[in-house]
């Protein structure tokens, strides 16, 4: 892993319907997240958050069943460049989000510099949605999905290519919240997945040792996309769309401390946690400590 790291911070909650969860990058740094990887030796270059635009009366309403299209995708275009200019000067570009679909952008943008990279997908949700099938309009539900090339043309053609990444190079782990065109679309695509069935089945470190080996052997990077609500709501409940019967602390760690030894992730970003949802910044405060564990805390 590159010594030389940015953080950037993306305040978005235009991409679901629940405020609160803009506040992420605050509480994620209120938590320690710099302080952390500055002990763990990383130079690193706080840049800040991304300035979001606030929806207008008319368009916070759905139009075509997705919701803030066109602030969603000025966001994403801004941290597209911004992650692509970041990877350009070899840092290792570390994006604290904000709802999911910040990860339109950070792919957009990180993407462009692989042939072949590979997404982990740490998430109780596939986000495999577009505006066809989705039950709620809400963008943080399709990211996955337009990274693929579906979905609206504003959202898929940032920085002007698409796919931005190939069926083959994704790994979801801890799904258990999978809408039916999601569950077709990851059978017509051959998209690999690790259920919490599969997880609870194999455990954590065969799951790992099988994502790690499948993702080392056709990637030149891999892009790990966290979504606190992969974890249990029991251990990280300040998230929009809590699941019961998650991935837990132990089981998260490990992860974690797998892909560390394996030095396979050259991207990150950590995404929806809601302050305004959490217990006394129980999820921030998780959600750093895996900060650590990535970033080879047990290592040391
Ligand atoms: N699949 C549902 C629910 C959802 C997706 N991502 C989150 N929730 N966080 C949807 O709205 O697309
Ligand atoms: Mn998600
Ligand atoms: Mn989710």
């Amino acid at each position: 892993m590159k010594t030389n790291m940015s953080v950037i911070g993306v305040p978005m909650d235009l991409g679901q319907n629940r405020r609160g969860v803009d506040m992420g990058p605050s509480a994620l740094r209120y938590a320690g997240v710099i302080e952390t990887l500055q002990r763990l030796k990383y130079n690193v270059n706080d840049l800040g958050d991304i300035p979001i635009s606030r929806p207008d009366n008319k368009e916070s309403r759905q139009e075509d069943n997705l919701r803030n299209l066109h602030q969603v995708a000025e966001a994403n275009q801004k941290l597209a460049e911004m992650a692509e200019q970041e990877i350009a000067k070899n840092r290792f570009p570390l994006i604290l989000g904000g709802d999911h679909s910040i990860a339109i952008g950070s792919l957009a943008g990180i993407a462009k510099h692989y042939k072949n990279l590979g997404v982990i997908w740490y998430d109780a949700h596939g986000d495999l949605n577009c505006a066809e099938t989705s039950p709620s309009g809400n963008i943080h539900g399709m990211p996955l999905a337009v990274s693929l090339g579906i979905g609206h043309e504003k959202l898929t053609n940032i920085l002007d290519y698409q796919p931005k990444i190939k069926p083959e190079n994704i790994v979801i782990v801890g799904a258990r919240s999978l809408d039916p065109e999601e569950r077709e679309l990851i059978r017509e695509k051959g998209i690999k997945v690790f259920t919490m069935h599969e997880i609870d089945r194999m455990g954590m470190t065969n799951v790992m040792t099988e994502t790690i080996d499948y993702l080392q052997e056709n990637t030149d990077g891999v892009h790990l996309s966290l979504d606190l609500d992969g974890l249990d709501p029991e251990e990280a409940p300040g998230v929009g769309t809590p699941v019961l019967g998650g991935l837990s602390y132990r089981e998260s760690h490990l992860a974690m401390e797998m892909l560390a030894e394996s030095k396979i992730i050259t991207s990150a970003e950590f995404v929806e946690v809601n302050p305004i949802l959490d217990d006394k910044n129980k999820t921030a405060t998780l959600a750093v400590g895996l900060v650590g564990s990535l970033f080879g805390e047990k290592l040391k």
